[in-house]
């Protein structure tokens, strides 16, 4: 772990007080129990890795860069809780794969029953994965997919189907023109996307990308990363609306950057979702993002289910039973139009 000294310090200071109270109240060993979780910047260790009836598990996130990734985390955090059986042992990566490697690395080095990755991009994983294998721990993919040669390298993938989800948001859109007897307007079409070379970003734009296709009416002016953050959404929108003016559709890859994307067009005084007014098509399906398309200002949202924690839970308890398990499981999602929100809004966890 490379920190400095204060970080140091307060790392010693959080592990000599976990050891206390693990002490205290259980009168358990020293703290080697908790030497992988890096307290200095509050990634923790939940549970005691030596209690031989828990499976522990190396989880490293990809970030935090948005609601949705926040939900996940939760649903993961709930699912392979203590009381579940598990010692869940959490990294954020902040969206450095470089941080994810060491993450991995330091799982191995623990002995972890099983390693669980959202991997932050797609590339790049062959040999840190063959370096789980060779250690014999099982790697479950969550969210994100990779690309390696040899899919031996992983267990199971948990996640979504980010291609799907791009060509329902295409589906839609053509739908949407049929409907306004304009099929055959000129559309200018600019996508603000989420993490380049991360599966969602390249499922979405691929899926998308396939129904534009078959539209020769539909021009992509522009795609640009705004990072699947809000802060970028705005940026890159107040930019998209100085260098084009004249925008049909505004596809943002996910809910945080639609969020950014309304608040720099609303300061540049343009409404959207309205006849006459660019479609803003967003993915997630947050629930402030439900409640934009009840009021109109987004026009679709394509569902992103973050809430594959028991998922993972249940398909480590099988490998645990010895049981055969898939090789990927795909979490169910929706389509949210201002026809069909209402029905979802209220019991949205995310
Ligand atoms: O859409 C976005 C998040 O990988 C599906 O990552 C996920 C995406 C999600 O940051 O909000």
């Amino acid at each position: 772990m490379l920190i400095n000294n204060s970080g140091e310090k307060i790392r010693i200071k959080i592990t000599a007080l976990l050891t206390v109270i693990c002490v205290a109240l259980t009168g358990c060993g020293p703290f080697t129990d908790y030497s992988v979780a890096d307290v200095s910047t509050g990634d923790i260790g939940i549970g005691n890795m030596s209690d031989d009836a828990l499976v522990s598990v190396g989880f490293s996130q990809l970030g935090s860069e948005s609601t949705w990734r926040s939900a996940n985390t939760e649903s993961v955090k709930a699912a392979l809780s203590t009381d579940n059986g598990f010692f869940l042992i959490f990294d954020n990566a902040r969206q450095m794969q470089e941080k994810q490697f060491k993450a991995v690395r330091s799982f191995i080095s623990q002995r972890v029953d099983y390693i669980v990755i959202c991997p932050v991009i797609q590339e790049g994983w062959d040999v840190v994965l063959a370096e789980a294998k060779d250690a014999g721990i099982p790697v479950i993919l969550l969210d994100r997919n990779i690309s390696v040669n040899d899919d031996s390298m992983y267990t199971s993938f948990i996640g979504e189907d980010m291609y799907a989800e791009g060509a329902s948001a295409g589906k839609w859109l053509e739908e949407h023109f049929a409907n306004q007897g304009r099929s055959n307007d000129e559309i200018n079409i600019v996508v603000i996307e989420g993490t380049s070379g991360s599966s969602a970003q390249e499922g979405r734009a691929q899926g998308f990308g396939a129904i534009a296709a078959r539209n020769m009416n539909w021009n992509m002016v522009a795609s640009v990363n705004g990072e699947f953050t809000q802060a970028k959404g705005k940026e890159t929108m107040a930019r998209l609306l100085s260098e084009f003016e004249d925008i049909d559709v505004i596809v943002c890859q996910n809910d945080d950057m639609a969020f950014g994307a309304i608040e720099a067009l609303n300061e540049a005084g343009v409404k959207t979702g309205g006849i006459g007014e660019p479609v803003l098509i967003s993915f997630d399906g947050t629930k402030k993002a439900l409640e934009l398309v009840k009021e109109g200002v987004i026009n679709v949202d394509v569902e992103c289910n973050p809430n594959s924690g028991e998922l993972l839970a249940q398909i480590i308890n099988d490998l645990e039973a010895g049981n055969a398990v898939d090789k990927a499981y795909y979490m169910e999602e929706k389509v949210f139009t201002k026809e069909n929100v209402d029905e979802y809004i209220e019991d949205r966890n995310y």
